[in-house]
């Protein structure tokens, strides 16, 4: 009597694990140039229905820069490695977080603003986003912080050159 009873709680339990585990995902930020003092984090955390994104930067020049996920999870040869805009439906640059996916690349996240003490914070939730699922997933993935604004003109914003970067990497703590 009692083991059964053991077992319904043990079956309870990982029935509904999957429910309460939420995926989390680090991407450390580095500049790109040599010497560069620019760091920062990315954090991206699976939510209900996408990603709860949370970018902290510092030492980047003051004024807005472009951030995107691009489609690579390689920061070399000062970003380019990273390669073009995470765009798996191809479909125009805009902005994800107002236009969605079927507007915007999935990695579209619009600009960083930077203040005078050289920091600057972004959190968004980006509807459709997975860090495990297998549409959107943008694990293994970089992100890149950019030379100047992304003023959303087309193919990627006009954001010149990547000043940092950082590779999507899924953190083991829950
Ligand atoms: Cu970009």
């Amino acid at each position: 009597m009692r083991s059964w009873l053991i077992v319904l709680m043990f079956s309870a339990i990982l029935l509904t694990t999957p429910l309460v585990y939420a995926a989390k995902a680090v991407a450390p930020i580095k500049g790109t140039a040599e010497g560069s003092a620019i760091s920062g984090e990315a954090i991206l955390e699976e939510s209900e229905g996408g990603i709860n994104l949370d970018v902290k930067v510092q030492n980047v020049p003051a004024g807005k820069h472009g951030f995107h996920i691009h489609e690579k999870g390689d920061c070399g040869d000062t970003g380019k490695a990273a390669g073009g805009h995470y765009n798996p439906d191809n479909v125009t640059h805009g902005l994800v977080t107002k236009d969605g996916l079927q507007h915007a690349h999935a990695g579209d996240f619009g600009n960083i603003e930077i203040g005078t003490d050289g920091t600057g914070t972004l959190k968004a939730f980006i509807p459709g986003l997975t860090l495990t699922g297998e549409k959107y997933n943008v694990t293994g993935k970089a992100v890149i912080l950019h030379e100047r604004e992304d003023d959303f003109g087309q193919p990627t914003g006009n954001a010149g050159g990547r000043i940092g970067c950082g590779v999507i990497i899924l953190s083991v703590d829950k």
